[in-house]
């Protein structure tokens, strides 16, 4: 097994764990205190509770909705809620980070303001179950996650600064894809690594090293049923490469976590352009656009909104939206002319 760590390459006659990779990765930075090894170790246990459950939707009680609405307005599928608390609970429990902000609360949980005894220095922004209205139909469905130190002063009860800061300042950010295999994937800053889980003994095992996405693609990720109201130039870029691009095929999932993986393994361009129904764009900057940006871009392509690169974007409130597409550097080019032209 090869894989990279930090640009060097690393070869390895067995199969390398989660845990031994977060090992070999924290010797390399001296300085290391270990918290962020323990935030990723929380997120890992999360993702494995969740997975049980996301697998076993169709036995258990939990499929359905749970009768109350989150801050979009959006009916909370039960394992929306259940995949919120274990998350919150994994990271808040043990006081590993000094706060949360999740897509299913209204605003952000501050450990450090209930318990003065919390040195951790991070701060995780999280969509606990990306998708979940695909779950009743046994569509993959994901989790997406953010990590950033916080500004204010240790010790002192966050602000909404601490969360409301750009995407390029992420110190780490990753996904969960519970598909056919549950796959942890995510980037410190140096490349993106793909884990996969083997249930039988609850390990998750370095199965896609390194992951790049390939320089050409020809898939669109779009839903075209908003097509009329997509703006014009989306509009005359769709058009243009169902005539130019002899490979044009559409793959969409929807769920964006399942149609960006297979984007960064196989190559393509998601697009989740601003429509009549959806004017600022559907998806949420902070826990959905900014981490995924943030590995596209580690593997090598390109992340923007309507107006810009997405990490640039200067968050203005928790739950704000975002025209969001990303994929192949060079399909991201072509858009970004027809946006600015
Ligand atoms: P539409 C799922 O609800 C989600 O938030 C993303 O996972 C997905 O890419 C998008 O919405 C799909 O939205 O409007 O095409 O159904």
């Amino acid at each position: 097994m090869i894989w990279f760590v930090n640009g060097k390459q690393k070869q390895s006659k067995h199969m390398i764990t989660l845990g031994e990779f977060l090992i070999a990765n924290q010797q390399k930075h001296h300085h290391s205190t270990g918290e962020f090894s323990k935030v990723i170790h929380a997120l890992r246990l999360a993702a494995k509770m969740v997975n049980h459950k996301v697998n076993k939707a169709g036995l258990v009680d939990i499929i359905g909705k749970y009768g109350s609405v989150n801050i979009q307005g959006e009916s909370q599928q039960k394992l929306d809620v259940f995949a919120h608390k274990i998350f919150i609970e994994a990271l808040t429990n043990r006081k590993i980070v000094c706060g949360v902000a999740s897509e299913e609360a209204d605003d952000f949980i501050d450990i450090q303001g209930k318990e003065n005894d919390v040195e951790s220095k991070y701060i995780v922004l999280i969509d606990p179950l990306d998708g979940s209205s695909n779950i009743d139909v046994n569509v993959s469905v994901g989790t997406v996650f953010s990590i950033y130190k916080r500004v204010s002063k240790l010790g002192t009860p966050l602000t909404s600064a601490d969360f409301l800061q750009k995407g390029s300042a992420q110190v780490a950010a990753g996904y969960v894809l519970y598909g056919t295999s549950t796959v942890f994937v995510y980037t410190t800053g140096n490349g993106v690594n793909g884990f996969t889980l083997n249930p039988a003994i609850g390990t998750f095992y370095l199965s896609h090293p390194n992951i790049t996405i390939p320089s050409e693609g020809h898939l669109y990720s779009v839903n075209e049923a908003n097509f009329a109201s997509f703006p014009k130039s989306v509009k005359s870029f769709l058009k243009d490469q169902k005539e130019k691009d002899p490979k044009y095929s559409t793959r969409y999932i929807g769920s964006m976590v399942s149609d960006i993986h297979r984007n960064l393994l196989k190559g393509g361009l998601f697009l989740y352009p601003p429509n009549a129904k959806m004017p600022e764009g559907k998806l949420r900057l902070l826990y959905e656009c900014n981490p995924m940006a943030f590995i596209v871009e580690q593997a090598g392509g390109k992340a923007v909104s309507m107006h810009e690169r997405i990490l640039d974007i200067h968050p203005t409130h928790l739950h704000q939206r975002a025209s969001f597409f990303c994929g192949n550097s060079e399909m991201v080019d072509m858009l970004s002319s027809y946006l600015h032209s």
